[in-house]
């Protein structure tokens, strides 16, 4: 009865594993000791390298404990997929029940990995043994065959996180969710550019008008700017003269600016693509999709926007009888519900390969599975910061996947903890006090 419920309890600690175990999995409680072997490769590294990436991705699964590199080339040379012998030999100097060796071959892009697994992790001793050849010819090829390699170890599947220009993009978009993603409007459906961090102006030959986005600005008249606009106290025809500012406390080093587009009702269960062009000289600038939700108001509180319409200081505001500032707030909520929305979502493409010259990125989100379904209201954000410096834009488009057919389920997230901060994950974790 009690072994029986170990059994379950480890099935369920394996989490998202599939729950039938493979059969070359080892028997329950029994540890895997591995060791990879750097593999034999006439004239370069691609063998030890390739070794490494074997034992990392084998790592990640805790029924594997696997010899480290170090301790492993101290006690062998490579060895190829012919020296099944010292291999057998050294299993049993290292307390190994599981070995792994193989000969690498590069010719031109082709990488072809013939690798041999010796296996003695069954119950009964009985020693079980395969060679398989990889190949593969992309640039990732390392964590590819090393991918192929751990699968044939564990006899399943591994899971693969989505990878940016895994899915081709659709040719044929409808419509964008988004209007004037083109800027062609000026700044309609999009903030007002303040003329200090954000300008609309004429891009080269074939662009029409593109978003320029500069973050080499001292940051403490610009925040000063930014808030006096933001309740009609600057006018961006008139902008202020901003010096400029490379250092680390400058708007590049701190908030970075956002430029952020209207509201778009989102549909929860839906894919979507996102499309956008950018040069940049460096740094990864992003294009957030944020999602949003309404949230019950804050009942005590109004934003500042509103007290400043209402020509009332947080202090008046708090002295009002509480009749009165409920009053306040539920008729600033109906007649701004957009002021009373909390984030619940995010996502961004990562616009990482810029090197000055233009270029076009895309990609699906959400990664897997359809948008959640607290999602109301998604809007687009323009992000740029470090390095200081200029940044463009043009052609920022939000699709509807063409090639969804049906609503989707959310898929959480594999990674435990993900989208978690340490501290709460390390308040989840850690032992009560005694
Ligand atoms: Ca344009």
């Amino acid at each position: 009865m009690r072994r029986t419920a170990v059994a379950i309890l480890m099935l369920l600690s394996a989490g998202s594993a599939p729950a039938a175990q493979a059969q070359s999995a080892p028997a329950a409680g029994g540890k895997v000791y591995a060791v990879i072997f750097d593999f034999a490769c006439a004239g370069s590294d691609h063998g030890r390298a390739l070794a490494d990436s074997v034992r990392l991705r084998l790592r990640r699964h805790e029924e594997y404990d696997v010899l480290d590199r170090l301790t492993t080339q101290e006690a062998s040379r490579p060895l190829g997929v012919e020296a099944q012998k010292d291999a057998i030999g050294l299993m049993g100097s290292l307390a190994s029940n599981l070995a792994v060796f193989g000969t690498v071959q590069v010719s031109g892009a082709e990488v072809r990995a013939e690798i041999r697994c010796i296996d003695k992790t069954a119950a009964d001793g009985t020693a079980r043994e395969w060679t398989k050849v990889f190949t593969d010819s992309t640039e990732r090829y390392k964590a590819e065959i090393a991918r192929q390699i751990v699968e044939a170890i564990r006899g399943q599947a591994e899971w693969v996180p989505p990878q940016y220009g895994d899915e081709e993009e659709p040719k044929d978009f409808a419509k964008p969710l988004n209007a004037n993603g083109d800027f062609e409007a000026g700044a309609a459906a999009w903030d007002r550019p303040d003329n200090v961090s954000t300008f609309l102006e004429p891009g080269p030959a074939g662009r029409g008008t593109v978003l320029r986005i500069r973050t080499d600005l001292a940051r403490d008249p610009w925040l000063e700017y930014k808030r006096a606009m933001m309740f009609g106290q600057a006018d961006p025809r008139h902008p202020p003269q901003i010096g400029r500012d490379t250092s680390y406390g400058s708007v590049a080093g701190l908030e970075g600016v956002h430029f952020a587009g209207d509201w778009i009702r989102a549909e929860p269960g839906r894919r979507y693509w996102l499309v956008a062009d950018a040069k940049t000289a460096g740094g990864t600038p992003k294009v957030f999709v944020k999602g949003f939700r309404k949230t019950e108001h804050a009942l005590d509180g109004l934003p500042e926007g509103a007290l400043i319409e209402l020509g009332l200081t947080p202090e008046q505001f708090v002295a009002l009888p509480a009749e009165r500032r409920r009053k306040l707030i539920e008729d600033d909520a109906a007649k701004h519900p957009m002021r009373y929305v909390r984030e619940c979502y995010r996502w961004y493409l990562n616009l990482r390969d810029g090197d000055a010259a233009w270029t076009h990125y895309a990609a699906p989100f959400p990664p897997r599975g359809g948008l959640p379904g607290d999602v109301e209201w998604l809007q687009i954000q323009v992000y740029a910061y470090w390095p200081p410096g200029e940044y463009l834009f043009d052609n920022v488009h939000l699709y509807a996947d063409p090639r969804q057919a049906a609503t989707q389920a959310v898929e959480p997230a594999r990674t435990p903890n993900f989208g978690k901060t340490s501290d709460v994950v390390e308040r989840a974790t850690s032992q009560p006090a005694k």
